[in-house]
């Protein structure tokens, strides 16, 4: 049996560090590989011929040589998810999805794919593969007992193509103890944590090591769900690490009152923990006991932070406003915390209500659910809660300004101060090799900091610590961090002056194309508002001089705007290949932002990375 498993492409956003991807780090195209899958691989029966396509660092095959395909997702992939299920599905391939999102809401798939595995795979899969194989699977395979993580198999981490992320990811257990009421890994996983054995995670490692991976991220839920579980995982990767010679840097998930467990904190140390994201969501304590995140109330969670800096282990942190206790003033204090934390990977989410949480439950019974907002990306500007002691426009407006307040260069620079002053020697070393090394920082500052102009400068010489030389990893790193998230919110999070420049963008690209559209061969279409955006169509035949003029413009204005851009291609000559190709390249950096909706017959002859572009899988031949 020949399976392909697809991991969709995910929209841009705050996590996909785009800038850092395509312009400094080396090969990186995306942080971590799609562990789900690699697992999912390691359970299909021994005979099965499996391969593995990740659409965020390669184009998908479009007929490839399989009798089944899976394709995962989490929410925010699932318009993708759907599109590529559909469009197997339209060209008879069999098709199962499954992951995060089919998880929680399995019934989204209904007639999209022939068989839905809900939950997590590791006992479910094998009886979907046996059934699959006698060719009668079921439509739903939803688990509903709990699954012990010792039957979790090593990943087939082989099958990824481990060298294209800026890490790796491991997973020792799943679900968490607390009861946050926004969350859904509980109604997920649980909230009795389990846990693999450490036999298990030290082969992960032996494999990972064969593949000379260094940063590892260790995906858990929360790693010191279990305290005693968590403390003998890291005795053990400490010794790990030494028996092997071998220095891998790690990061994860995990709660507050970490910070105010002594012993845990120099466990991790020991095992090569580099970084921590922890979920702070707020300091106000009110806010924090009505979402029922008591673990994180009544204590000092600036020092929390500082003490974790203390030990050399830096924090990203995921912070939330919009709590039925908060108001406009809430921006104000977050903004403060995070700056004087030093935060630089500070995830800040409008309160956003998941499908199946207590949340979502108890807004539903007050009517207070938009339904109008996708709720998958809690970073996304919008929800789909209704707030309660603020307008949600001004809401919305208030949310946007504060990551442009955190995400000007001597904001940065200054957080940067900030955290090097609480953490004089971090743990963190980049894990890369010297020519490596070197090419960061030069791409770091050709590509970010040179063109940001002198302020730009200023802000990154005050923040270099020239007199400690061990943090300057930590500082490019965080430069790099704070640049790539800036870059992301100046096109998506948009100040409103940006309307104007797209309404002259779009103007110059109405000028190149227009007497192509006045003899009939083109067709363009435009809207400014809500979002600008602009449709090319090709449907006669046209000139070399068509593309550059298309390029020039539709360059200047994915450049200057945040407008989104669809090429629909429906006739073109053998000879004016080259030119679309050439009018693709100079599109490439925003790609993520150009859709390319080629003719049935052209998508055979010309190849569109999806990996790079929005490539339109139309479900059947169009007339
Ligand atoms: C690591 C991680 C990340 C990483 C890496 C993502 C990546 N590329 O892998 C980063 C930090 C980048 C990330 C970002 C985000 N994440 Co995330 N992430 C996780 C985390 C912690 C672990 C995922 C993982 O690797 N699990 C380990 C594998 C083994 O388990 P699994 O994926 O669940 O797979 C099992 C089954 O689902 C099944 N399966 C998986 N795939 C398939 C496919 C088929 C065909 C079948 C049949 C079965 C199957 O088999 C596996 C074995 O049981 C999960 C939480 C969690 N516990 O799942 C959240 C989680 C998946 N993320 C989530 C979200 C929402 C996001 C963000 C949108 C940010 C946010 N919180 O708003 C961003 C978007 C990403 C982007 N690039 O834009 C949500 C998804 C909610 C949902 N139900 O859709 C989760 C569940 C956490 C949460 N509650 O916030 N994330
Ligand atoms: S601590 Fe994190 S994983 Fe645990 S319940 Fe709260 S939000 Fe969910």
């Amino acid at each position: 049996m020949r399976l392909l498993l697809v991991n969709p492409r995910f929209p841009e956003s705050f996590w996909t560090f785009k800038l850092a991807m395509d312009q400094i780090l080396p090969r990186a195209r995306a942080t971590n590989p799609p562990l789900g899958l690699a697992t999912l691989a390691a359970l299909c029966p021994p005979d099965w011929e499996v391969t593995i396509v990740d659409e965020n660092v390669e184009t998908v095959p479009l007929a490839p040589a399989a009798d089944l395909i899976g394709v995962c997702g989490m929410g925010v992939q699932f318009p993708r998810q759907a599109e590529l299920l559909r469009f197997y599905r339209s060209r008879g391939y069999r098709v199962v999805a499954g992951g995060s999102y089919a998880s929680l809401c399995p019934e989204q798939f209904e007639g999209l794919a022939d068989a839905v595995v809900a939950g997590e795979a590791e006992r479910i899969w094998p009886q979907f593969c046996a059934d699959f194989a006698a060719g009668a699977p079921q439509a739903l395979y939803r688990e509903t007992e709990t699954v012990a993580l010792t039957d979790s198999p090593t990943p087939r981490f082989d099958l990824l193509k481990l060298d294209r992320y800026s890490q790796a990811s491991l997973q020792f257990s799943r679900g968490c103890p607390y009861r946050c009421e926004f969350c859904d890994i509980i109604v997920m996983f649980g909230r009795r944590p389990r846990v693999k054995s450490l036999e298990q995670v030290g082969r992960e490692l032996d494999a990972l090591r064969a593949h000379g991976v260094r940063r590892v991220f260790f995906v858990d839920d929360n790693l010191i769900g279990n305290r005693p579980q968590a403390k003998a995982l890291l005795a053990f990767l400490a010794e790990y690490q030494a028996r092997h010679d071998y220095r891998f840097s790690f990061g994860t998930e995990a709660s507050l009152n970490l910070a105010r467990d002594a012993e845990l904190v120099r466990l991790m140390r020991d095992a090569g923990f580099t970084w921590v994201f922890i979920g702070i969501e707020t300091t106000d304590e009110a806010s924090l006991k009505e979402t029922k995140k008591t673990q994180n109330v009544g204590g000092d969670i600036l020092a929390d932070v500082r003490r974790m800096y203390a030990s050399g282990i830096d924090v990203l942190a995921g912070f939330i406003v919009g709590f039925d206790n908060d108001t406009l003033a809430t921006f104000d204090r977050q903004r403060e915390f995070i700056m004087a934390s030093g935060i630089q990977s500070a995830m800040i989410g409008l309160l956003h209500a998941m499908p199946r949480t207590p949340l979502h439950e108890r807004l539903q019974k007050e009517g207070r659910l938009r339904t109008l907002v996708d709720s998958c990306d809690n970073t996304v500007a919008g929800t789909n809660v209704v707030p309660k002691r603020m307008e949600y426009d001004a809401m919305v407006e208030r949310f946007k300004r504060l990551y442009r307040e955190l995400l000007t260069d001597r904001a940065i620079g200054e957080r940067i101060r900030n955290k090097m002053r609480y953490m004089q020697q971090p743990l963190y070393t980049g894990g890369f090799g010297t020519a490596d090394s070197l090419r960061i920082v030069w791409r770091l500052l050709r590509r970010g900091i040179f063109p940001g102009g002198p302020s730009r400068w200023a802000a990154f010489l005050r923040s270099l610590p020239l007199r400690r030389p061990a943090q300057i990893p930590s500082v490019i790193s965080d430069w790099i961090i704070g640049l790539s998230m800036a870059d992301f919110a100046r096109r998506r999070l948009e100040a409103p002056a940006a309307i104007r420049v797209a309404e002259r963008r779009v103007a110059s690209v109405r000028a190149a194309v227009a007497n192509y559209v006045e003899s009939g061969r083109a067709r363009l279409d435009v809207a400014i508002a809500p979002a600008p955006s602009v449709s090319l169509s090709l449907h006669g035949l046209v000139d070399r001089q068509f593309f550059v003029r298309a390029a020039r413009s539709l360059e200047r204005l994915l450049k200057h705007t945040p407008a989104t851009v669809t090429l629909r291609i429906e006739a073109l000559r053998e000879a004016e290949h080259r030119h679309l190709e050439h009018l693709l390249y100079r599109l490439r950096r925003y790609g993520d932002r150009v859709s390319v909706d080629l003719d049935e017959r052209l998508r055979a002859v010309v190849s569109i990375d999806s990996s790079v572009f929005h490539l339109v899988l139309s479900g059947s031949p169009r007339a």
